[in-house]
């Protein structure tokens, strides 16, 4: 049956959707972090950048979560998507993140700063330093290098490909064995520093892969699926978790490019990825909660005036063809957009950031809903999402 879409009020009366940012679950969303301490606690405060993206920022932000140390996050522009905060080049010139400041000192260097955490609070588990930490590191180096090669140059034919492949399920076979030789699902017998090391490029490779060369990492590999399955018990884990789509489309612009080998398969998950449907991608193992469609309800309200004024459509059009996508979304029943705003609808389809904006399951609700939505009105795309730059997600456009 087809309804009318909900009023903005009648759509927030249907979430009560909460979470505590500073002393509750993991989330992208959060200034500070206090884990039931006092705020004169602080000693640490996290530079990382602003939506999210950038691997080397996820391994400390996840140290600081399982560890439970008292931190501020100042969210920082990275090049590919906007200007570089002036005030945050003078504190580092480089520009690059992470960087680090405990107890007044910046530091940067991911690895630099895990040690020196370490230091000061004392190991997650492992040292980084620890005699078996050390070939475990060089072994996600390697594996990072064998990815690299495989993902970021063109091939001159498909046997090329096929070779860069093998070379990447060569050193993959060497992660299963490592992961095997231990009592657990994780990298040494108890869950640390390790595991850490290798989730934000694992959980990169898994997503890109997939789409661009129709390869499932956690589906041809068991040990490795265990492996994500306890990483996904993990409520620090999770609030950091991105999903396919968000990292297919961040990664080409930070990557200098990613090539596709255009095989039937691959062009099958490409459709998935990117006009669904969302549920069943092997980028997520655990069960829903109950409440993300509310989730993704209450952040799309938080932004609703900036999503609404950053969409390429008319205000008014797109105002109503969101409420309808939410009504869908809330209801589960069909809501006629209004003509013209199939390529609006999609439009946000395609810019929906996890874990930025909300949590993967909360986004395959909205993506869902935008879709679905969408094609009542046409089967209008909006332009590709750009792959040499992400400055559709300048975050200037939503500090208003
Ligand atoms: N070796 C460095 C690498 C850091 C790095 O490459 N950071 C990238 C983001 S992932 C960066 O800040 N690039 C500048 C930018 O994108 O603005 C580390 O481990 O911290």
């Amino acid at each position: 049956m087809a309804v009318e879409p909900l009023s903005w009020d009648a759509l927030a009366a249907l979430t009560d959707f909460a979470i505590d940012p500073v002393h509750g679950p993991t989330n992208a969303q959060s200034r500070l972090r206090l884990f039931g301490q006092p705020e004169s606690a602080v000693r640490v405060t996290l530079y990382r950048d602003n939506h999210a993206w950038c691997p080397y920022c996820q391994k400390v932000w996840l140290w600081l979560e399982e560890k439970q140390i008292p931190y501020r996050v100042e969210k920082i522009t990275m090049f590919c998507y906007g200007e570089k905060e002036a005030w945050y080049k003078r504190k580092v010139p480089s520009g690059m993140l992470p960087a680090l400041e405990l107890d007044g000192r910046m530091i940067t260097e991911s690895d630099d700063i895990l040690m020196a955490l370490e230091r000061t609070f004392g190991p997650l588990v492992h040292s980084m330093t620890d005699r078996a930490v050390v070939p475990l590191r060089q072994l996600e180096r390697l594996l990072f290098r064998a990815w690299c090669a495989w993902l970021c140059y063109p091939s001159r034919s498909a046997q090329e490909d096929q070779r860069s492949g093998q070379q990447f399920q060569g050193v993959m076979d060497r992660v299963e064995a490592a992961l095997a030789s231990t009592s657990g699902p994780y990298f040494l017998d108890d869950f640390g520093t390790v595991d850490l090391v290798f989730t934000p490029y694992v959980e990169r490779m898994n997503a890109s892969l997939f789409y661009y060369k129709g390869y499932s990492m956690r589906e041809v590999n068991p040990r490795f699926a265990a492996w994500c399955d306890a990483m996904e018990t993990r409520p620090t884990y999770r609030g950091t978790q991105s999903d396919f789509h968000t990292h297919v489309h961040d990664l080409p612009p930070q990557m200098g490019g990613c090539y596709s080998n255009d095989l039937p398969q691959t062009r099958q998950n490409q459709q998935r990825v990117d006009r669904g449907p969302w549920f069943g991608l092997p980028d997520v193992g655990y069960a829903e909660a109950d409440n993300s469609r509310q989730e993704a309800l209450h952040r799309v309200l938080k932004h609703r005036a900036n999503i609404i004024r950053v969409n390429p459509a008319a205000d008014t059009l797109m105002d109503e063809a969101l409420r309808c996508a939410l009504t869908t979304l809330m209801t589960g029943e069909s809501c006629q957009p209004p003509a013209g705003s199939d390529v609006a609808l999609r439009y946000l389809r395609d810019r929906i950031s996890v874990p930025r904006d909300m949590s993967i399951y909360a986004a395959k609700h909205l993506r869902q809903a935008l879709e679905a939505t969408a094609a009542l009105a046409g089967e209008g795309q909006p332009d590709p999402i750009p792959v040499n730059h992400r400055r559709d997600q300048n975050p200037l456009a939503f500090a208003a």
